[in-house]
């Protein structure tokens, strides 16, 4: 037979327990229109893809990425983009707004098999800024630094704010009617590759969000992934400084049998 068995086979399933959920809760006809509306308005905002990250894609780091030893991996979440080297570990591009604070985050690159530093590991990093804003259309506090010959990184940043910009589309209906709240604990992204190849995508929490124990990702949070801020001096606007430091231990470099 044509058609691709496993989609086929996923989707018998999937509607399978759906169906077992339309019987348990007596779910009539008008309320499986209103689902089908609000997947038509989803689709519309463009948000699809972050729903399915909500609901579902932990599980599928969990059990795929996670199996593998090494570093927790997390989602990569909606917005990586095409990143710039930042040689001197600078992510910003303006200046802090005055309710930023600086941190330097910085760490040791190890094989999670032999714990050796690793050197020549391509980090890239991007985050939110102190509102829990993403940059979409430019760079600032995104880019990409190279662990030095001793295995080492380090890049100056801020700390970023809990993300909460559903609160006017589809997602933030959805969560507002269930009476949940649709924020994320404060993060910042990082991919660890070495020649062309990702061996960690994953996200680092900060240790002062009052969301930790209830991003609404169920299950992103774990205490490892959350790091520790220590005071670092002042900047030039006499502002308080944070630093953090993050062993990042790679799994299934080339050379090591997988964990
Ligand atoms: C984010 O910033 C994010 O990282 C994920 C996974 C989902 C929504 C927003
Ligand atoms: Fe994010």
């Amino acid at each position: 037979m044509e058609g691709n068995a496993r989609l086929s086979a996923i989707w018998e399933a999937s509607i399978g327990k759906l169906q077992d959920v339309v019987r348990e809760f007596h779910i009539t006809q008008d309320e499986l229109h209103a689902a089908g509306d609000y997947f038509n308005r989803l689709g519309q905002s463009g948000f699809s893809r972050s729903l399915i990250d909500v609901a579902l894609a932990m599980t599928s780091v969990d059990v795929i990425d996670g199996a593998r030893g090494g570093t927790r991996p997390n989602l990569e979440g909606p917005y990586h983009g095409a990143h710039i080297q930042r040689p001197d570990g600078d992510m910003l591009d303006r200046p802090p707004r005055p309710e930023e604070t600086r941190l330097t985050f910085s760490g040791t690159v190890r094989d999670a098999a032999t714990g050796a530093p690793v050197r020549g590991v391509r980090l890239d990093f991007w985050q939110a800024d102190g509102e829990g804003i993403y940059d979409l259309t430019g760079s600032h506090l995104r880019g990409i630094v190279i662990s030095d010959d001793e295995g080492r990184y380090r890049i100056r940043t801020l700390v970023p704010s809990d993300y909460s910009q559903h609160d006017h589309d589809p997602i933030g209906e959805l969560f507002r009617a269930m009476g949940r709240h649709n924020t994320r604990a404060a993060h910042i992204h990082l991919k660890a590759s070495l020649d062309g190849k990702v061996y960690l995508t994953t996200q680092l929490f900060m240790p002062t969000s009052a969301f930790l124990g209830s991003d609404y990702v169920a299950g992103a949070v774990s205490d490892d992934l959350v790091v520790a801020f220590h005071p670092d001096g002042a900047d030039e606007r006499g502002k308080p400084c944070l630093r953090a430091d993050f062993e990042i231990h790679l799994a299934g470099l080339p050379g090591n049998p997988p964990l």
